[in-house]
């Protein structure tokens, strides 16, 4: 187990300047789409829980950097900016956010269950943990069926205390299975710190007694996180060795858009967002290296305010779902009672006390 510290990066040497372009762009996507995300939800476009990625942009894009098409990523319900920066279109994930017709699940799902089946995007789950197992069990089928690729466990700092992520080591490493545990450390649970919630805060540790190899990493260094993300990857993909990646990254606002953050001291939040802001240091790092200037900057933030704008418009203009269809895309195949559209239009009459 090693404790990788070193997150100070002097030199670009080696690295691609479009790459490196094209990080700084995706997380601004990620930024502006979260941003205007909040927006829409003060406008009630947007309904029920809704948890954003601002804060945590270079753990999503350095992951998405070092992923491969044939490997698979379930997350916790903080998933936007995953399923973004996996390629999926920004209108059909607002569409989804909306609960409209256009969006990846028809919105059936809304923020929290997104899913792209073609892009091995396999969803946002409510249940804390409850994607933990479900990743375990991919990366075992991979194994079983001969199949190339490795399956990502994302989750966050409080999940590692949940019963689920220990049966998940425990069969992980005792099958040689090919997942990484992703933990995404925004140092909370809801309003409840790491120290006030895990015995061992040192989260990547946590493998330890599974014999599974541990490393913490910064969070906020989009480079950092993929080259991880590459190695553990590769290591998980040719030997099955499973791994726990503890990410340090900062939480930008409270743990949901509705959620005031009063646990937190401001000037600790503000502290925060001014040190550990992932596009600040990165764009910093890029001018210094004369890789990109001003002129470059306007004009991606005006591209990436676009692309967003229009996920707004096309969100708005997609339609909502027909009551007849509430029982569509129940089961993945036909089952001889699934209900109907007439079952729907006789649901939907009870519900309204017409019936
Ligand atoms: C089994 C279960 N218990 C409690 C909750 C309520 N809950 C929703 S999010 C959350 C905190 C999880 O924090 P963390 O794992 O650190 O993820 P983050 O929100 O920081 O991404 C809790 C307790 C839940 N959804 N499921």
């Amino acid at each position: 187990m090693t404790k990788v510290a070193d997150t100070a990066r002097g030199v670009l040497q080696g690295e691609n300047a479009d790459e490196l372009k094209h990080y700084y762009y995706q997380m601004l996507l990620l930024r502006r789409f979260e941003e205007r995300t909040s927006e829409m939800y003060v406008k009630a476009k947007i309904g029920g829980y809704c948890h954003l990625n601002l804060g945590e942009e270079a753990t999503i894009v350095g992951l998405m950097a070092a992923l491969k098409p044939e490997d698979y990523i379930f997350t916790n319900y903080r998933e936007h900016g995953y399923i973004l920066a996996r390629g999926v279109p920004p209108g059909s994930i607002m569409a989804e956010l909306f609960g409209k017709e256009g969006g990846v699940a028809h919105g059936r799902g809304g923020s929290m269950h997104l899913f792209d089946a073609e892009k091995h995007f396999m969803g946002g789950y409510a249940i804390v943990g409850g994607q933990v197992p479900l990743a375990t069990g991919a990366a075992y089928a991979l194994k079983y069926q001969g199949k190339p690729g490795v399956v990502v466990a994302q989750m966050g700092d409080a999940t590692t205390n949940i019963g689920a992520f220990y049966e998940s080591l425990n069969l992980a490493k005792l099958w040689q299975l090919p997942v990484l545990f992703f933990v995404v450390n925004n140092g909370y649970g809801m309003g409840t710190s790491v120290a006030m919630g895990s015995s061992e805060p040192d989260l990547w540790k946590k493998g330890a007694s599974f014999r599974i190899h541990g490393e913490q990493i910064d969070g906020t260094d989009v480079l950092v996180v993929r080259d991880a993300v590459r190695r553990l990857r590769e290591r998980a993909e040719k030997e099955g060795e499973p791994a726990i990646l503890d990410l340090i990254s900062f939480r930008f606002r409270g743990h949901s858009v509705i959620d005031a953050d009063r646990y937190r001291d401001p000037e600790f939040v503000r502290k925060g967002r001014e040190t550990n802001d992932p596009l600040r240091n990165f764009a910093a790092l890029l001018h210094e290296h004369e890789i990109i200037d001003d002129a470059w900057l306007k004009a991606t933030a005006e591209r990436v305010d676009k692309e967003v704008q229009e996920a707004i418009d096309f969100a708005n203009a997609s339609p909502e779902p027909q009551y007849e269809d509430l029982f569509a895309f129940m089961y993945a195949t036909q089952v001889p009672n699934t209900p109907g559209p007439e079952d729907a239009l006789r649901a939907v009459k009870i519900n309204r006390g017409e019936a």
